[in-house]
């Protein structure tokens, strides 16, 4: 398992953070999603063999949030 901070910008409210939870948390290999609204971040815990970052950030960009780091 490894853990990865996402920096994500275009959360405005609670339902932009559960809607990237739930986004990331569907991914094959996720095990465990944390996002921050305030701090404008997914802390993501995910099986590297399985999930891979850019899927990950992919994943967000495709719902229609910006990945910035
Ligand atoms: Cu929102």
């Amino acid at each position: 398992m490894t853990t990865e901070v996402i920096k994500i910008e275009g959360m405005m409210c609670g339902h932009c953070q559960a809607n990237v939870e739930k986004t990331i948390v569907a991914i094959e290999g996720v095990s465990e999603v944390k996002v921050d609204l305030e701090a404008k971040q997914a802390t993501v815990t995910f099986d590297p063999d399985t999930a891979s970052l850019d899927a990950i950030k992919a994943a967000v960009t495709d719902v229609g949030y910006t990945v910035v780091a």
